[in-house]
Order: C-alpha cells, then structure tokens, then sequence
C-alpha cells in the first residue's frame, strides 16, 4: 500500500514539475500590464494589470506586483471602469466573464490563450478570489473584488473561506502569523508531520496537531497539508483536507490517552509529547523517507497558553465551548470539513 502512493506521488511529480499553477499564459499580459505602459499612480485603474494580479495570485500578491512595477503601495481602489474591463461590462464577476475577459486579455497582448492548459488553472484562479471574498454562490460583486485588490496582501488577513471547490485554496501560505508563544514549536510538530503525510494526513498525530497549531497562524488544514508538500507538487496532486481518510482512532486515542474525548489537557499533553524526542529523517526522498527518533526535544512552547489558544477555536468550531471536551466525531470533522467553513469563532 505505501510503495504503491509513493510510486504514484513520485510518478505523478514528474509530470506535474510542467503543469505549473500559474495559467502559462498569464505571462503574456506584462505586455500591457508593466511599468511602462501603466498610470503607476492609478494602476488598479488598468484592466491589463487587475488580470495580471488575478493569474498571478498563487505566486505575487497584489502588493507584490505593484513592488514589481515599482508603484506606490497606496494605490487607488480598483476603479469600476478596470473591473468592466475583467467583467466583460457585467455588473458582476462570474467565471465565465473572469475566463471570457481573461482569455481576450491574453490575445490583446499578443500572446496565445490554450484551452487545454489553462481552463482549469483559470477558473481555479477565479474560484480563489471567490473564496476570498465569500462569494462562492458564483458571482463577485465590484466592491467585494476591489477589497481583494486593497487587503488581501495584508498580513493577519484571511480568506473568508479558503476554497470553494475543496481544490483550490485561498492562499497557499498561512494568511496570519503564529502568536510569540508558538516558539517554533508548529514547524517542529509539522517537519514531523512530512514524514507520513503521504501516506494519508490524518492517520497520524503529528499532522493532526501539526493542523490544530496550524490554525494559530490561520492556516487552515488544506493550507497546513498544502504547506508540507514540497513546492515541486503541483497544487492538482496534493490532496486536500476533506478527500483523503478521516482521523485515525489509533491517532486520537493517542492524543487522549485511549479517552472517548480529548480534553483541553489532553491535547497540552499530546502536543508537548509530540515535541519529545522528535523524528528525523535518515535520508529518502519526499514520501519515502525513513524517519527516526532524534533523541532532541523540542522547541517547546513559551507557555501552554499557546496550546489553550489553538484548542479553543477548534473547540468552538465543534460546539464544544463549554467544557473544552471533543469527541472524536467532532474532531474528526474539523479536520475533513473547516477548511471549507472556516468560522473563526473561538470560545
Ligand atoms: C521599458 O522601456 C525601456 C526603454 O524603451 C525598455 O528598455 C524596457 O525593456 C521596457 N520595459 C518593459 C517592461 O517593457
Ligand atoms: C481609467 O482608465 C480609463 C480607461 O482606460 C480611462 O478612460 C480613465 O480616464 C482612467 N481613469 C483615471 C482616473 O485615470
Ligand atoms: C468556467 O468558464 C470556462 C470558460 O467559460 C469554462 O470552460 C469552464 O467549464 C467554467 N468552469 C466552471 C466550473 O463553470
Ligand atoms: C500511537 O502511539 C504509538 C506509541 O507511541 C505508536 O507506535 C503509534 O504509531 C501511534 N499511532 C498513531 C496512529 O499515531
Ligand atoms: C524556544 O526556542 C528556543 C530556540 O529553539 C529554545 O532554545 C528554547 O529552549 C525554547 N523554549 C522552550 C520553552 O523550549
Ligand atoms: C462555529 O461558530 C460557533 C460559534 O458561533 C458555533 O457554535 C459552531 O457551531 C460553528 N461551527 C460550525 C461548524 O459552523
């Protein structure tokens, strides 16, 4: 069974280091959209670069391609004239006016639009920002886009909903930053977490806590899983947080200490076990490494007020606020389904 998923992740890594995120020919609209051609002190007033900032999105956010054009930050609100230009003249955004607009962009600058390669990229474009501004009904209104274009490079600033197709998500970063607390004790539990990840997310407690410590810096479980697999994985084969199995019960019962639910104790427990003598690798490639006990502890965290934190907003997301107890049911659904209905409520 695990010779078999690595073959297939090995397999499939060779075909997809071509299959790029980024639309291949999103490239083509630094002809129109570059430092120029371009009004640097109205550039979201450019429907050329309001484009280039949306194919773009996986790798430079609108913050960054302004720095690439060395235009001011304080930029302008997208101007409704821009977002005609992407909208086809319709009052709202749709994949269908996003992709129709997209794909004559592409031909205004010169370049040459591929159905094969770059529909599915597109529209996985169009569906991020959808996500982003809460708008997965299918339509994205002008005000809500312009806030795209104004906050979605802020750091602390997260995706109303990280995907709205359960492929792509919002942000393939954490959107915040982890509390002072954290002490680099996530990437600790996450570098863990790489060792058997292929082999199914949540069949082991490493990703499990490396997803719960995730969430303090706002990264959701499909960000946490897309976050470990190394960048050559093309998004289209890493999975994501609600298609693969749910939690293991040898993994939750290893967090609670084989109880029927897992107390606020039990997972400062778990976490702080999770730290001790940690798991290295003795060599192997991504999916096929042989991990073994290093003998280190460790980083720890600055207080378990850390930990506390982090359980208290998945403890809200599953109702279960007033004891800080969850049960497995519970718990194995925020792993498959938060991702999608992120909630950010905590107790
Ligand atoms: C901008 O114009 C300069 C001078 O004509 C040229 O050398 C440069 O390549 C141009 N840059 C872009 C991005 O078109
Ligand atoms: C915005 O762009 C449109 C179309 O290119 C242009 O007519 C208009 O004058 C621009 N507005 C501003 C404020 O620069
Ligand atoms: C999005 O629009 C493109 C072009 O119109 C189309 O090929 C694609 O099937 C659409 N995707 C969805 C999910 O509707
Ligand atoms: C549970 O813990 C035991 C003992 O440390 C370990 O052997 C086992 O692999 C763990 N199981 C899971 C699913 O994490
Ligand atoms: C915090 O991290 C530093 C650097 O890794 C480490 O030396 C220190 O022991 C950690 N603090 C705790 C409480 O483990
Ligand atoms: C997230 O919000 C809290 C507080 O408003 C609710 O109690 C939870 O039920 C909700 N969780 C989900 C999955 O919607």
């Amino acid at each position: 069974m695990h010779a078999f998923l690595r073959s297939t992740i090995l397999a499939s890594v060779l075909t997809s280091a071509y299959a790029q995120y980024t639309p291949q020919s999103c490239d083509w609209l630094s002809n129109t959209c570059n430092k120029n051609v371009t009004d640097l002190n109205n550039v979201w007033n450019s429907t050329a670069c309001a484009q280039y900032a949306l194919c773009q999105q996986n790798e430079r956010t609108p913050a960054s391609v302004l720095q690439w054009l060395g235009a001011p930050t304080d930029q302008p609100r997208l101007t409704q004239s821009a977002f005609s230009g992407l909208s086809q003249g319709a009052d709202t955004l749709t994949n269908d006016t996003y992709s129709t607009g997209y794909q004559a962009a592409v031909k205004a600058a010169g370049g040459t639009y591929d159905s094969q390669a770059d529909d599915r990229t597109v529209n996985g474009q169009y569906l991020i920002a959808a996500a982003w501004t809460n708008s997965c009904d299918g339509s994205i209104s002008y005000s809500s886009l312009a806030d795209w274009f104004e906050h979605s490079s802020n750091p602390g600033t997260c995706p109303a909903v990280t995907s709205c197709d359960g492929q792509y998500a919002a942000l393939n970063k954490p959107c915040g930053t982890q509390p002072a607390e954290d002490n680099g004790s996530c990437k600790a539990i996450r570098d863990q977490c790489e060792f058997w990840i292929t082999q199914g997310a949540w069949q082991n407690e490493y990703c499990a806590l490396g997803a719960m410590c995730s969430s303090a810096e706002g990264a959701t479980p499909d960000v946490m899983i897309r976050t470990i697999y190394p960048t050559y994985v093309s998004n289209e084969d890493i999975p994501t947080a609600g298609s693969i199995d749910r939690l293991s019960t040898d993994a939750f019962h290893n967090m609670t200490g084989g109880a029927d639910t897992m107390s606020l104790q039990n997972a400062i427990d778990a976490y702080y076990g999770a730290l001790t003598n940690t798991w290295t690798s003795l060599g192997g490639p991504f999916g096929a490494e042989s991990p073994s006990r290093s003998g280190n502890n460790g980083p720890y965290p600055t207080s378990s007020d850390y930990i506390t934190g982090f359980w208290k907003s998945v403890a809200a997301w599953t109702g279960n606020c007033d004891t800080l107890e969850i049960g497995y049911d519970n718990l194995a659904d925020w792993f498959q389904y938060s991702s999608d209905n992120s909630n950010n409520s905590t107790c």
